[in-house]
């Protein structure tokens, strides 16, 4: 395993460029400087993916891959204490591979998690995804970790060998929860080898069968449906061959008139799309009130309540929560869905995020 460690390069990197808002501009020599700095961590990032490892062995691991989107962070502060998340792969989706790794580092320095992070794959260029309109601003609010990281300088840089990369973290698990809450573009470059260990993967999203339309609907397989459904083709034959034990279990939000226990239901009794399971503006005062990781959190998130009010729900903490709290989700189909009142969610990933 290589000596050379990215956390150097970023932690010098955050100590001088930190804190720092988009809208502030910095004098050009420091500037010139980040540059410097910036080009390091990610020359760095692209020939040694992976930050030394501060977790200690364990027997049972949690792999986290993720797209570093502000509700990854959300489920990483969620499942923290836990203190078995092995490591986070960013692989890109929401936010960009490198860009997005640099991001979810700075998070981890401002929670004091040690966690190492790994730059994960990209799909194919040049394959058929159609970009809304909006997906820009999506990724400019996640790599910036909402306003409150200066990413300017920061430019794309290929992205290195993810299997060689995450092998390091796995080698001692004898176990490996997967939290897949990013495209499934990584795992299907380092399946292969950490499969094996894997005895539970808990996925954001649902399963084709139980999406409406009976195709992929959900972000992290439109945004690389090849990988998504190879990831699927494979799962299946696993099952077939090595039988039922790798579970597999996907986790969303409501999106029809059915009621799952005392959970408000996805649509209203007119048929109008209903999102109750949202990071809601008053949420943000309790968070910061229960301190540690909440409050990091809502810092993050009142930077500019805008870029995400309206327009998000609590897709990844919530399968994260099922991690440490299955039994307030409920089988709907061939997936699973909070079971509880949407204010109930939010206490809960508000008790989880806040403890040490
Ligand atoms: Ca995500």
């Amino acid at each position: 395993m290589n000596t050379f460690s990215l956390s150097a390069a970023l932690t010098l990197f955050a100590t001088v460029t930190y804190p720092m808002k988009q809208s502030h501009a910095a004098p050009a020599t420091t500037m010139r400087f980040c540059r410097v700095l910036v080009h390091i961590a990610l020359s760095t990032a692209m020939l040694f993916p992976m930050v030394e490892a501060a977790v200690a062995a364990s027997d049972h691991c949690i792999l986290v891959d993720s797209d570093a989107d502000l509700d990854d962070y959300r489920a990483i502060a969620t499942l923290a204490s836990t203190e078995q998340i092995r490591a986070v792969i960013v692989t890109e989706g929401i936010s960009r591979g490198p860009q997005g790794a640099l991001a979810m580092q700075e998070f981890l320095r401002r929670t004091a998690l040690k966690i190492p992070v790994i730059v994960g794959a990209s799909p194919d260029p040049d394959r058929k995804y159609e970009e809304k309109p909006e997906f820009k601003n999506w990724r400019a609010t996640a790599e910036s970790l909402n306003g409150t990281l200066d990413v300017r300088e920061i430019s794309p840089t290929p992205n290195g060998d993810v299997t060689v990369a995450v092998r390091a973290y796995a080698n001692d698990c004898a176990k490996i929860t997967l939290l897949m809450i990013g495209p499934w573009t990584s795992f299907m470059r380092y399946a292969a080898e950490l499969l094996p260990k894997i005895d539970r993967i808990v996925a954001q999203g649902r399963p084709v069968p139980d999406e409406i339309g009976g195709e992929p609907d959900g972000f992290n397989c439109v945004y690389d449906v090849a990988s998504c459904y190879a990831a699927f083709d494979l799962l299946a034959g696993r099952q077939l061959r090595a039988g039922r034990r790798l579970r597999t279990s996907w986790v969303d939000i409501p999106n029809t008139v059915e009621v799952c226990g005392l959970a408000e239901p996805g649509l209203d009794k007119f048929g109008k799309r209903q999102h109750s399971l949202v990071p809601r503006e008053d949420w943000l005062p309790d968070l910061e009130a229960a301190g540690g990781k909440a409050k990091v959190v809502a810092e993050i998130l009142k930077n500019n309540v805008a870029s995400w009010k309206d327009t998000t729900s609590l897709w990844d903490d919530l399968t994260a929560l099922y991690i440490v709290r299955p039994e307030i989700f409920g089988w709907k189909g061939g997936h699973l869905e909070p079971c509880i009142p949407s204010q109930s969610v939010r206490n809960i990933l508000r008790d989880m995020m806040a403890k040490n």
